[in-house]
């Protein structure tokens, strides 16, 4: 049945559906199965992702058609569909009225994913109206927290050099806390790897007050403040809450140095929002392993990072993984960059829609995934600045002198990279720099060919 004299009206225009305020607008990359028209597919698509279906339904009143989504723009030869979703069609809090994202994906990228007419569907980009940027908790913590505890400027308070505790899994208790200490020496944030809870031979009430005495020593012998982003990721939200009240109970009075990492896409939405609602007070650092599942350039379906990086500010991300944009060992980009600004700046002109965040805290960017010390100058280069998280689990566990040697490697890079200088000439004077290049020899070669001979006394 064609349903395009409902569903679609391509001649609204998308920037007085934007000053009306009154829609979310969502734009996709959508191709039909063959031989089903493009305008009427796409009208499908909007009748299954907001008040239709397939047939006519006798129940459907004016005010049912009133709240429609729309089709409002298509271009088959680039596989352009923007549609228009009423504001009212998303589902409400009975609690406090809020939004929710779990209703937004359910409509946007939903059932119309398992459409027999579709071949496939991704978006790429949405918008939220200013009514809507009210509606979501968006962040309560932010990296001017991490800098006020780390003693330094709440404004470009500039670089956190981070790790993940490596290996991913096999730890005991004792070699974990001690990993964390040989970081922190030279260092400032470290992260659970994601897989990393409460395993038997790392049981959570075991690992926690040792990697707690970790940072107490660490901060007596530095004399600096120190991070940990401890993963409450479960099934179960009440096993999450006692996961969290317990961690932050062993750090008492460091409690404010303590993140709370969740695995975000494997969890789920109800998972961030549950903690960043719960536990108002702490970093909420969202990591997103599975993401590439639907965020790859190779899936056809889903959504891209950028769209999944937007979602977590609206929810409340303090930080996300934005993948390492080209540098790293993750699939990206250098134009990645644009996920790393949508959620940093107050406003920001993506693929398709300008945003504006009306003063919504921002999302750090957290860049991970292969850096390491060598990595990082044409990172932060390519992405104009460095005021993000990096968490370098190979690299700093990697280097070859100690994890303390790797931490300083990477901050050191960071000072190259702001003083414009170049890093052969740097690494002369900063031996943990220097050492790195011995360290990772294959990116040494690659990144600085003739290394091998100008650094030649200093490896
Ligand atoms: C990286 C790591 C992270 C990935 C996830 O370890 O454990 O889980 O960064 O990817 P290493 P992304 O530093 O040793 O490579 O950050 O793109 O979501
Ligand atoms: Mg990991």
């Amino acid at each position: 049945m064609d349903q395009s004299n409902r569903y679609a009206d391509l001649s609204l225009k998308e920037e007085d559906l934007i000053a009306g305020g009154r829609h979310i607008l969502v734009a996709y990359k959508m191709k039909p199965k063959a031989g089903h028209g493009y305008l009427e597919a796409a009208a499908h698509f909007a009748a299954e992702s907001s008040t239709g279906t397939n047939v006519e339904v006798s129940t459907t009143d004016e005010f049912t058609k009133g709240v429609d989504a729309l089709v409002y723009l298509i271009d088959e030869a680039t596989e352009e569909m923007r549609i228009a979703f009423p504001m009212d069609l998303f589902d409400r809090n009975i609690l406090d009225g809020r939004m929710m994202i779990v209703s937004f994906l359910t409509l946007v990228i939903g059932n119309n994913q398992g459409m027999g007419d579709i071949q496939h569907a991704k978006i790429y980009d949405f918008f939220m109206p200013p009514r809507a940027i009210q509606l979501f908790d968006g962040p309560s913590k932010d990296i001017s927290d991490m800098w006020r505890i780390l003693g330094r400027p709440v404004k470009d308070g500039g670089y956190i050099a981070g790790t993940i505790i490596k290996p991913k899994l096999g730890l005991r208790p004792e070699p974990f806390a001690q990993a964390a200490y040989q970081f922190w020496l030279g260092g400032d944030f470290i992260k659970n790897d994601e897989p990393q809870g409460n395993q038997t031979f790392a049981p959570m009430n075991k690992v926690m007050p040792l990697v707690h005495d970790a940072m107490k020593r660490a901060m007596d012998e530095t004399g600096e403040a120190k991070l940990f982003s401890a993963n409450i990721t479960a099934d179960d939200h009440y096993e999450m809450l006692a996961r969290g009240d317990y961690i932050l109970r062993t750090f008492g009075p460091d409690a404010d140095k303590v993140a709370f990492l969740v695995d975000g896409y494997v969890g789920g939405p109800g998972m961030i929002t549950t903690a960043r609602r719960a536990f108002p007070n702490q970093y909420l650092h969202y990591h997103r392993a599975g993401h590439g599942a639907v965020t790859s350039p190779s899936a056809k379906r889903g959504y891209d990072a950028y769209v999944l990086a937007k979602m977590s500010r609206l929810q409340g991300a303090s930080g996300i993984h934005v993948g390492t944009m080209g540098y790293g060992k993750m699939e990206g980009t250098h134009d990645d960059r644009a996920i790393a600004y949508i959620i940093e700046r107050d406003s920001y002109t993506g693929p398709a829609y300008h945003q504006e965040w009306y003063g919504m805290k921002p999302t750090t960017p957290i860049i991970s995934g292969g850096m390491n010390a060598l990595r990082l100058p044409g990172f932060f280069e390519n992405l104009g600045h460095g005021n993000v998280i990096n968490t370098s689990g190979g690299g700093a566990y990697g280097h070859i002198d100690s994890p303390a040697a790797g931490a300083t490697s990477l901050r050191q890079a960071y000072e190259c990279w702001k003083a414009k200088a170049d890093p052969i000439e740097w690494a002369k004077e900063h031996p943990e720099f220097a050492r790195a290049f011995a360290s990772f020899p294959g990116d040494a070669d690659m990144l600085f060919p003739g290394w091998r001979d100008k650094l030649a006394s200093h490896r």
